[in-house]
Formats: structure tokens, sequence, C-alpha cells
């Protein structure tokens, strides 16, 4: 055993009392001898540790609870396949550009590359996927890294996402000098706020003062621009679409709001204002095919988001709420050209759709096996849930209607990795973060049993997590896309597998319905009992909108297949620029 001094001025305290000054509270982990002695001091520095059963579902919910907080998020894996099981996690992270720090262990410095146990190059493994990722073997050298790491991970000047780190075992358990425990050192990373430029603020004005048909499209770059963004709206009377990293940032009662018509007001802008949002497959990579003669605004506080797939006419590099409050600010007195009647007709055709899909979606029929339509389980959770829960969905068809009928105003999905089996895991953590809040994970069975496991977590970190299977005993959306395109079924059904029964045999309170007559009250005990599960038989029959576009075939051009056709008619024909 160590003194308790040099315990006290190791590697690994250094690392728990830099977290502390970062305002980290919890970390999730999954244990290992590489690690124990950060584990341990994170204990002793009374960050709670999230142990879970699975290093991916860790860095899921890292992941989850960095999107929640705006801050970080803290993973903590053991060596070798605690490593490449966070790979995914941290792969995620990466393509969602949320803020995780994943630290590990390695093998002692004198066993390095020797065969040791757990022995692999993790920084080579995960150096594509990171900001950052590094080996620590110098304990003077730990503070600096663990800045360095954070400051990649929050994006300060660039786009954020995962940084990674470790530290040989020895090294965790070397005395860090006293003198380089520099006090800056442990000074929380606060987000700097840059200004636009007053040109391109300018210009700005002069672009969207101009437009007929202004649409909005936010990401996770506007998300703490909620009242600046309604206010400019407002003031130009333009239509807003926002996407899954920005759902809920506009409430639904905003004149703007004219989320059901999606397809088309992208093709009717003249122009297109993008808010911290990278154009990417499910904007049609910004495509003239899809938006026509539109020109495009870009505003974002880093240029990954600024100038992926098209440029702006006019880009604004700066943080968003800022760009967006002195555009109004210069523009407020000004006279906007927007078309009302446009604005106006797309808001009356999207709350008709949207009434629409209300009233369809309480009296879906049931499919042809008798079981009944995802829209009828969604239905009713939507009369069940408060208007403050946060959403995550998950899985193929099911991510689909959710999206699509459940109304959120905090959510959470697979993102554009299409990173399936991050319900659960997203779940748990945001009922951590959030334990006044109802939290709901509406998902699929298969992508459920990725990370069923994590039930347990749930139980023993009685994390009140609300988690609804819908249990079609497939994996639906790929069954329809080979029924359609190849007209054969094969390794794609699943059981009709008695999740509850698992739920209950780890402690959950949990309930299987089969029958719509159940699901009001089901509903109800569930959320006076979490953490829980209800696990809902539903029809593999139902065809979400996904499943209709064309997204789960893979079209060569455009994600859609209606793009897709676009695209290849756009790139054929000879462009008529003057
Ligand atoms: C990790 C991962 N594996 C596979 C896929 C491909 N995939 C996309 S949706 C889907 C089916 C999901 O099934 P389920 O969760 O049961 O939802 P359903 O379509 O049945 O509603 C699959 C396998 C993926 N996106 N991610």
């Amino acid at each position: 055993m160590q003194a308790a001094s040099a315990v006290e001025q190791s590697v690994a305290d250094v690392i728990a009392r830099f977290l502390v000054s970062q305002g980290v509270q919890r970390v999730y982990g999954l244990c290992g001898g590489h690690i124990m002695p950060i584990w341990m001091r994170l204990d002793a520095h009374g960050i709670r540790l999230i142990d879970v059963r699975d290093e991916r579902a860790a860095v899921y919910m890292a992941h989850a609870e960095a999107e929640l907080t705006h801050g970080l998020g803290v993973a903590l894996v053991t060596a070798g396949p605690g490593v490449t099981n966070a790979i995914t996690g941290i792969a995620n992270a990466h393509v969602a550009r949320a803020s995780v720090l994943v630290l590990s262990g390695t093998s002692p410095t004198a066993q390095d590359n020797r065969g040791g146990l757990q022995d692999l190059n993790h920084t080579a493994m995960v150096s594509g996927i990171t900001r950052y990722a590094r080996s620590v073997s110098h304990p003077a050298l730990v503070l600096q890294e663990l800045n360095e790491a954070v400051s990649r991970a929050l994006g300060h000047g660039a786009d954020s996402g995962p940084a990674y780190l470790d530290f040989p075992v020895d090294t965790l358990r070397s005395v860090v000098p006293q003198a380089v425990q520099l006090p800056e050192f442990f000074v929380k990373h606060e987000a700097p706020i840059s200004s636009p430029s007053p040109h391109s603020v300018k210009a700005a004005v002069d672009l969207l003062w101009h437009a007929k048909r202004p649409l909005f499209i936010s990401g996770r770059g506007a998300r703490k621009a909620g009242p600046a963004l309604k206010q400019l709206l407002s003031l130009l009377g333009a239509v807003y679409l926002d996407t899954g990293e920005s759902k809920g940032l506009v409430p639904e009662d905003h004149p703007s709001v004219v989320a059901a018509m999606r397809g088309n007001v992208m093709s009717q802008a003249d122009l297109v204002i993008t808010l911290g949002r990278k154009l990417d497959f499910q904007l049609a990579y910004g495509s003239p095919a899809v938006f026509g003669e539109a020109k495009f605004l870009r505003l974002a506080d880093n240029t990954a988001e600024l100038r992926d797939n098209r440029r702006g006419t006019v880009e604004l590099l700066a943080d968003v709420n800022q760009s967006l409050l002195a555009i109004i600010e210069a523009g407020k007195d000004r006279q906007a050209a927007t078309d009302k009647t446009w604005a106006g007709g797309l808001r009356d055709q999207h709350l008709a759709r949207a009434e629409k899909l209300q009233q369809s979606m309480r009296q879906a029929p049931a499919g042809s096996d008798g079981l009944m339509h995802p829209n009828r389980l969604l239905s009713a959770l939507r009369d069940a849930l408060p208007a403050d829960s946060v959403v995550v969905a998950d899985g193929g068809d099911f991510l689909s209607f959710t999206r699509v009928g459940l109304p959120a105003t905090t959510y959470l999905d697979p993102g554009s990795l299409g990173c399936i089996g991050v319900g659960t895991p997203f779940g748990v953590a945001a009922s951590l973060v959030h334990p006044d809040r109802i939290v709901v994970v509406a998902t699929g069975d298969g992508a459920f049993g990725f990370n069923a496991m994590e039930i347990d977590t749930a139980v023993r970190h009685q994390a009140p997590v609300l988690i609804v299977v819908a249990n079609n005993g497939s994996w639906a959306i790929e069954v329809r896309d080979q029924q359609e395109t190849h007209g054969k079924v094969v390794g794609t059904r699943l059981q009709f597998a008695d999740h509850a029964a698992m739920a209950i045999s780890f402690g959950m309170h949990a309930q299987r319905v089969e029958r719509e007559e159940d699901l009001d009250d089901a509903i109800a005990k569930a959320l006076q009992n979490r953490p829980a599960l209800l696990d809902v038989l539903v029809t593999p029959e139902a065809a979400s909108s996904d499943a209709k576009s064309g997204l789960a075939w893979v079209p060569d051009l455009q994600a859609l297949s209606a793009w897709d056709d676009a695209e290849r008619q756009w790139r054929e024909t000879p462009p008529s620029r003057t």
C-alpha cells in the first residue's frame, strides 16, 4: 500500500481534483486494475461513480450528460477490451460533436509492449475519432494534458467532440511534484464568447431583410440561442425547422414552426439560414438539387458547422447567440420583405397536418396480426407525459414514429452516426442529470437489446428512467427493405421476447402490455414506479416515414430516394449559370 501522503499527491489524485475543479459530479465507468487508482481517488473526492455493465454504455452516458448539461461528460474505462468496447461510444460522440472526456489506463511503463495484460496501443485506435488522444506517462505533465484535452473536448475555438487520455498504471501511482500543480490548472474552462464582425453582420442583415422566403434551420450550435432566435424569427416573420440536434429549441406554438412541411419548405425558400448546423445527409448536403436557387447564410462558432458542403453567401464565424443579437440590433427597425402569405400559408398547412397526425395516431389501426400500431402507443405516451419530459428515441421504424409523433422540449437520439442502442444508456444518464423531470426512452426491441443490461445500472443507481420497448419481434425497418428490395426476409426477425420479465429479474418495475385498453393504466403505474420498463407488443407491419423515404436502402447520391432522384436529375442538367 502507498503512504497516504503519496496517494494524495499522486497523478490519480490530481486527475480527481482536476475533474472536481471542472464541475464534474458523475463519472461513468467500468472498473479494472489499470484504472483503479483513478477510480478510488474519484470516490475520495466525492465524484459519484456510475458503474455500468459495458464500457460502450459508459461513453453513451457521458455523451448524454455532456449534451444535457452543455458541459463535459466523463467516462472511465479500463485498458485493452475496456477501450475497444468504448470505441463505438467514442465514434458516436465524434460524429455528434459531444464533449466527452474518456480516461483509461495502460500497462506499467516497464512492461510496455512486452505482451503485458490488456496491452494495446489505444491512442492509435482512437486517434481518428477524437479531437485529442494522448498517452501521458510523465507525472509532471498530467495537468497540462488534462487541460488541453478538456479544452479540445469542449471545442473552444473549434468543433467540440471526444478527447481521450490514458496513463500507465505506474504513472497513476506516481507523485506529481507540488511545484507543477499550478493553481491556474484547476480553473474551470469557460466557453469563450466570440462576436461577429460588424461588416459580416451588415451583410447578413441585408440578406435577411431582403429575403422573401427565409428559412431558418437550427443545430447543436444554436442550443444556447433560443430566445434570440425566437425574437429574430418574429421580427422577420420567417419560417423555421429544427433538427434532431435542436428539437424543442423553439416551441411548437411559435408561428414560425412549420415542422410538418419540412419537404416543401426546403425547396421553396430563397434564403436558408443554418444556425450551428452541418449540412449533412439529413439536410441533403445543402444541395441545389433540393434547395433550388436559395442562397445560404451560415452562422456557427466553428468552421466545421460553417462551411461543410455548401459555402454561405455570407458566413458569420462567431458565437451564434451573439451573432443573432447583433443582427437583431442592426436590423430591428427595418421592414422585413418576407412574403407573409407564403409563411402564413405554410404555418396553416403545418397546423392542419399536425392536427391530422394526432387524430390518425389515436385511431391508427392494428396490424393483420392483431397487434397494436406503434402510433397508438405513442399517442398514449403523448397524453401521459408532462410537456417538459426528456425524450430519448431509439430504433428503426419506432425511432421514426417517435421523432414525428412524440413532442419533446429536450430530445436525444442516435444522431447522424445512426448509432442505435444508445437509448437505455442515454436515458439512464438523462434521468440522473434531470431527476425532477420525466425521462422516457422510446426504443425498438432491436435497439434495446444492445444495452439492455443497463437496466441493472438503472436499478442499482435508482436512475428514474422510464423505458418503453416497442416490441415488434424484428428489426422491422430492415425487414421492409428486404421485402421491397430483395423479395426475401432473412436474418432480420427477432423473438417477441419478454423484456418485462427480464427487467423484473433485475428488480425493475415492469409490465408487458399486449392490449391497447391496458396502455393508459400501465403507463400511469410505470411513471409512479420508476425506474420502470414497459414491453409493449406492436405490429411489425406499420411502415414509418423513414421506411417509406428509402433511408434504409441507402441510395447512391443522397440519403432519401426523392432527394437522390432530384440530385441525379440536377447533375445531368447543364447549368444555366451566367
Ligand atoms: C449499431 C447499429 N447496427 C445496425 C444498424 C442498422 N439498423 C438501423 S435501424 C435497424 C433496425 C432497428 O430495429 P428496432 O430497434 O427493433 O426498431 P424497429 O425498426 O423494429 O422499429 C438496424 C438493424 C444501426 N443503425 N446501428
